[in-house]
């Protein structure tokens, strides 16, 4: 059926009570010195212009949206969990806002990461049915990345990674940063792989048109991170890593057979010395060694296109709060048609079983 308004209305209701718990899996805070620290990268000028495009905005626009979120993407506490009960969120899993500490020079970066983790944790112990954390790191310093990964999985009870599309310009997909993907795996941790704005060599058509953020650049930056880490065979050296995409996947499962053919194709014809076989092809890690979110796209039909193709077990939901805070988009959520128990899954049992929840 044609679906005229993709966008649900609003309605003012609230969500009802249903038998499945909400956990939504791409939650954002920041601790209360992160904006200083932003706002003074800003003053230095050494902020790529995506970073500038991005917080220039919500540090500073009088706008209703950017100021709900400078107010609530800092409370850890009884404003946050009254929005989540209005909203029928019984569990948020939460990491430190987009780009993190990924902006920072890296000593910065390193500490930062870790008091960002310290406070993250402290808010799961006061209230530890609602929230559950996941460990930032400094993809900067890849040894301290390591270290910071045991850290959170061993002492800080946090149940996964949150990092975000590039840093500084470079991916993860350049064998120099896989000591954190090694520890992903050995601690098995999974790893959120966040959008961020596009780098400097990517952003100017974006930004021309007003493009470079969550609109669009950041799931175009945030896709190609990920499929370079498919490419660039992580998967084959790490078999067990499980990544986390937003966004419906960022756009890749729409992506996955062109995607299979070219890439076979392309490895035939030896046209890249970057791009050589890899033991299954892209569509399968896809589906083996990522699970997909929708945050931020409350839409039925790709949800359910998501779920075929990579399976009810793999597609979870997100609200991606505080920057898409929106009631109707849980009750239509609530209301699609699809069986109890696969509803359920999305909802609730698929990130108990990945983020060890409960
Ligand atoms: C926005 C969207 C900003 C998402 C985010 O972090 C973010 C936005 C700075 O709308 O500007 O995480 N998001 O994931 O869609
Ligand atoms: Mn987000």
């Amino acid at each position: 059926m044609l679906q005229k308004d993709l966008v649900p209305p609003h309605t003012g209701q609230r969500p009802a009570k249903v038998d499945y718990k909400r956990i939504a899996t791409e939650e954002a805070f920041a601790p209360p010195d992160l904006f200083d620290m932003y706002r003074k990268v800003l003053a230095d000028g050494k902020a790529d212009a995506g970073f500038t495009s991005l917080w220039a905005f919500y540090l500073s626009s009088e706008a209703a949206r950017p100021q709900h979120i400078r107010k609530y993407i800092q409370d850890l506490d009884a404003a946050r969990i009254a929005h989540m009960d209005e909203a029928g969120i019984d569990v948020q899993v939460l990491s430190l806002t987009s780009p993190g500490v990924q902006v920072f020079d890296a000593d910065t970066a390193v500490s930062y990461a870790r008091s960002a983790n310290d406070y993250l944790a402290e808010a799961v112990r006061r209230h530890p049915a609602r929230f559950v954390g996941l460990t930032a790191i400094a993809p900067q310093n890849p040894t301290e990345a390591a270290k910071e990964i045991e850290r959170g999985a061993t002492q800080l009870g946090m149940k996964g990674v949150i990092v975000n599309s590039h840093t500084q310009g470079e991916y993860l997909s350049d064998p120099k940063f896989w000591d954190i993907f090694a520890a992903a795996e050995a601690f098995d941790m999974p790893v959120y792989l966040h959008p961020s704005s596009p780098p400097p060599k990517m952003i100017e058509p974006f930004m021309e048109a007003g493009l470079d953020g969550a609109i669009y650049g950041f799931g175009v930056d945030t896709g190609l991170a990920a499929l370079r880490t498919i490419t660039a065979g992580v998967f084959d050296r790490f078999p067990r890593l499980q990544m986390i995409l937003g966004h419906m996947g960022e756009a890749l499962p729409y992506w996955a057979y062109r995607l299979d053919y070219m890439h076979a194709a392309t490895v035939r014809s030896q046209r890249y010395a970057s791009m050589q076989a890899l033991q299954r092809r892209p569509s399968d890690y896809l589906r083996e060694n990522f699970y997909i979110t929708n945050s931020g796209v409350a839409w039925e039909q790709a949800i359910r296109f998501a779920q075929e193709f990579m399976g009810v077990d793999r597609v979870m939901y997100a609200m991606d709060y505080p920057y898409q805070h929106v009631l109707d988009e849980v009750i239509a959520l609530d209301n699609m048609n699809m069986a109890p128990e696969i509803k359920k899954a999305f909802f609730q049992t698929n990130a108990e079983r990945l983020f060890k929840i409960g």
